[in-house]
């Protein structure tokens, strides 16, 4: 099994930026400090305690099969965790994004931020590129987005670590990993994978009897992947209530796959 490149949070955006250049991704141990990685475990428990089963998965069949049906998934943590917006200020990811993403943007923005919380039972997550998401991008475009999964438990072989593929950034998208391709980003909680969104990786097989493995899963997107208006504020949602679904989905209430969701599935459930 490969070993993926492990890089102590002190050598830094360099180090980890030419790990990502060679491997598509890296482990950066210790990346969140101790009263940080408290706070998150703080705050995303009493966020998993009080969600119910139809917040934390999709409605939407497919993005189901895609999360897997033992696996709590919530989204918008800006929202709901006050140390996660803390943690958003933390310099490492910025001085990645500024290396990985600002040649071709002038800004970047948060794509997403999400608890993923693998409970006993899962079965491995479909190998994929986070990009896929916008899969009409000619396959030599730069790199779309950078994201990282942070360990808020220790990640193990058992409960689900995140399996991630060198060096396939850098693959023909058809090419298909073999088994010993595929390493897993065992690492203690604190620590965080880094990867790009061209590398194929996907949540692993939880095959313990009662561990859930919980990683906080956030990353960033050029800043001009989105709608010139922003519809969401500037058409109040009490009228779009109102008007045909075809405007609102124009006005973008219609997800693309993992694109557009909110509480993990389609903004059209806020219209009801
Ligand atoms: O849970 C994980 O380890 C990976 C999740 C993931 O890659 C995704 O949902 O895009
Ligand atoms: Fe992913």
């Amino acid at each position: 099994m490969p070993e993926l490149e492990r890089i102590t949070v002190g050598a830094g955006s360099t180090a980890i930026c030419a790990s990502l250049e060679r491997d598509g991704a890296c482990i950066v141990e210790a990346a969140v400090c101790t009263d940080q990685l408290g706070g998150l475990n703080q705050d995303l428990e009493a966020l998993v305690a009080a969600s119910t089963s139809e917040t934390r998965t999709p409605t939407h069949k497919e993005m189901a099969r895609f999360y897997g049906p033992n696996t709590i998934r919530l989204d918008g943590i800006p929202g709901k965790s006050p140390t996660f917006v803390d943690f958003m200020l933390d310099p490492l990811m910025h001085e990645v994004c500024r290396q990985v993403l600002l040649p071709n943007c002038p800004d970047y923005l948060l794509n997403v931020a999400q608890l993923i919380e693998i409970g006993p039972g899962e079965s491995a997550q479909r190998l994929h590129r986070d990009e896929e998401a916008w899969s009409h991008m000619p396959k030599d475009c730069p790199n779309l987005s950078v994201q990282a999964m942070i360990a808020l438990t220790e990640f193990t072989a058992e409960n689900g670590a995140t399996q991630v593929v060198p060096g396939s950034h850098l693959w023909e998208p058809e090419r298909k990993p073999q088994a010993k391709e595929i390493a897993q980003a065992t690492m203690k909680a604190g620590s965080a994978l880094y990867y790009l969104g061209k590398t194929l990786h996907g949540g692993g097989t939880n095959t313990s009897v009662s561990q859930s493995r919980r990683g906080l899963f956030y990353g960033y997107v050029l800043g001009w992947l989105r709608t010139g208006e922003n519809m969401f504020l500037t058409v109040p949602i009490e009228q779009v209530r109102n008007m045909p679904k075809r405007v609102q989905e124009l006005l973008g209430y219609k997800s693309l796959g993992g694109i557009g969701v909110v509480d993990v599935g389609s903004p059209m459930e806020r219209l009801r």
